[in-house]
């Protein structure tokens, strides 16, 4: 008997398309070739082990970390493809200090913001890592764009996701009808439609938090994880922790098992006192994404990440995000009613 036809995340996009008679196809075609950018990565990744690209580039990144060579690969695996897809007219990427601009002559009407590989430091110890994608409308499309076209809202966005190189890879995108994932068949190359239209259960299992932490934190958020760590009345059973270091696989186990995933700020380190997690490249995307899948993202000031007016491509944030009713729960405690 043959097998069942799969539908391949192309035809996804494509059928998503159709649904749109003033669609002109230059979303779908960005992200198709962002698709292939993340299919080279993903062999990468997935050779890691057996390359000698394991280890550091000897290099440090706008973020003063160390950058791995697998970070370079993927930060110019995306920057090379995307600099003449024809449908951007600016990128930034979490690797570069600078907005990067596209290729003379090929000026799209979008704009790219990406972190290539997050979780980097991971790679060595073979824990699941991502790439991070937000894409916006540029202000004047099919001409240069510059910083202005990126710093946009997280309620913006046009399309957002991740691909997530664990025990497979998996594509999961939202192009605001819903979130969608696929699963990569590494003998054709292909992502296949495995899960489709995603939504975060109502109520989380796991709450996922570094604790290495808590005594950096404010009383509400202490207060909330002490809370979660309650017998629950009816359940019997407190949450359970779950805590990875890699924002993609955290937030992957979230939005499939029901999950909250905490980084509030650090008031004891300058450099964490808005929070550690970027908000182009990581919280708005994924935000976009939880959203989209009847979750909720905000900070540890209540605001809604996708609210927030960007002033710098790589400003921080405090992020919460994860099931509705636990988002929802923290904002009690934060609010001081709890
Ligand atoms: P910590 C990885 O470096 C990262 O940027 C995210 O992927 C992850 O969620 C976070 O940092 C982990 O930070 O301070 O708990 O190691």
């Amino acid at each position: 008997m043959d097998r069942p036809l799969g539908i391949t995340v192309s035809r996804h996009i494509l059928d998503s398309q159709h649904i749109h008679p003033q669609a002109t196809g230059e979303l779908s075609s960005l992200l198709i070739e962002l698709i292939v950018a993340a299919k080279t990565i993903s062999a990468e990744v997935n050779m890691a082990g057996l390359a000698d690209i394991l280890g550091m580039s000897g290099k440090m990144n706008i973020q003063g970390e160390h950058v791995q060579k697998l970070d370079e690969f993927a930060n110019n695996t995306i920057k090379r493809r995307m600099a003449r897809c024809g449908y951007i007219s600016v990128m930034t990427s979490e690797e570069e200090a600078d907005a990067i601009p596209v290729a003379e002559g090929y000026e799209g009407k979008y704009t790219l913001a990406f972190d290539p590989l997050d979780g980097s430091s991971n790679i060595d110890v073979n824990v699941s890592i991502g790439t991070i994608f937000s894409i916006h409308r540029a202000l004047n499309g099919g001409t240069p764009g510059s910083e202005n076209d990126l710093l946009q809202k997280g309620s913006e966005q046009v399309a957002a996701g991740y691909i997530i190189y664990g025990s497979s890879s998996m594509l999961v995108y939202s192009t605001g009808e819903g979130v969608h994932g696929f699963t990569l068949d590494p003998s054709v190359g292909e992502f296949y439609l495995s899960h489709p239209d995603i939504k975060m259960p109502h109520k989380s299992k796991y709450f996922s938090v570094n604790e290495g932490n808590y005594h950096y934190w404010d009383d509400p958020v202490r207060n909330y994880i002490e809370y979660l760590k309650e017998t629950d009345k009816k359940t019997g059973r407190p949450y359970s922790g779950r805590y990875i270091g890699s924002l993609v696989a955290d937030f992957h186990r979230n939005l499939i098992a029901g999950g909250i995933f905490l980084y509030p700020r650090d008031n004891k380190n300058p450099a964490k006192k808005t929070g550690k997690l970027r908000l182009l490249y990581e919280a708005a995307p994924l935000a976009f994404i939880a959203e989209q899948a009847s979750g909720r993202a905000i900070t540890d000031e209540c605001q809604d990440i996708l609210d927030i007016e960007p002033y710098d491509l790589h400003q921080r944030v405090p992020l919460i995000i994860g099931c509705k009713h636990d988002v929802d729960m923290v904002q009690e405690f934060l609010a001081g009613k709890k």
